[in-house]
């Protein structure tokens, strides 16, 4: 098990556009692991690859339902490759989205309620499907960093400016507290 270590803004390589994903091989299966195990230690409910400055065309969600009061979370791992999206609702939802690159901000964003998508799984499988609800929502988050697009791009500039200044608020403070 490794922890590689999630890129934060204003790192371009955010904005990259991510390239396709060509072999679906036991390289590849071993980096799904290692961000398997870089979301949950996060903790985080979604990763893309380039998240962990790999720019491919690739993203994991586990949106772990947390059952019954003291147990265990049950783990539902899922593995987008080269994903795409077919068709968007026309109905939308709003949901208060974060993103381990813009650590512990969080804001509303309003995305179709449901996508019909294609992708491969690790297995090199292709798969096509709807989701809606979270999975919907999260979903079109990390497919959006697939391609250099992040939550607070869907947001006003006012909003977007809050955010970027309480980060930049909450690094000084970090770093004055090590200091
Ligand atoms: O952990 C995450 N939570 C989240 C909440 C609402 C909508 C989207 C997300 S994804 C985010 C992890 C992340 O940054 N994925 O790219
Ligand atoms: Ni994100």
């Amino acid at each position: 098990m490794s922890l590689l270590p999630i890129i934060e803004i204003p790192d371009p390589v955010l904005r990259a556009q991510s390239a396709p994903v060509e072999r679906v091989d036991d390289e590849l299966r071993r980096l799904i692991a290692d961000m398997f195990d870089t979301m949950y230690a996060a903790p985080g409910i979604g990763l893309a690859a380039v998240q962990l400055a790999i720019p491919r065309r690739l993203f994991i969600i586990d949106l772990q339902d947390p059952e019954e009061e003291g147990g265990e979370p049950v783990k539902k791992p899922l593995v987008f490759i080269n994903p795409e999206i077919l068709t968007s609702s026309d109905e939308t939802n709003v949901y208060n989205e974060g993103c381990l690159s813009i650590p512990d901000q969080y804001a509303e964003v309003e995305r179709p309620a449901s996508v019909r998508a294609r992708w491969l799984d690790a297995d090199g499988k292709q798969q096509e499907g709807e989701v809606d609800g979270l999975l919907a929502t999260c979903f079109q988050h990390e497919t959006d960093h697939l391609n250099g697009i992040l939550f607070i791009d869907h947001i006003s500039r006012l909003r977007r400016d809050m955010v970027l200044k309480k980060l930049t608020k909450l690094r000084k403070e970090n770093k004055n507290l090590v200091a």
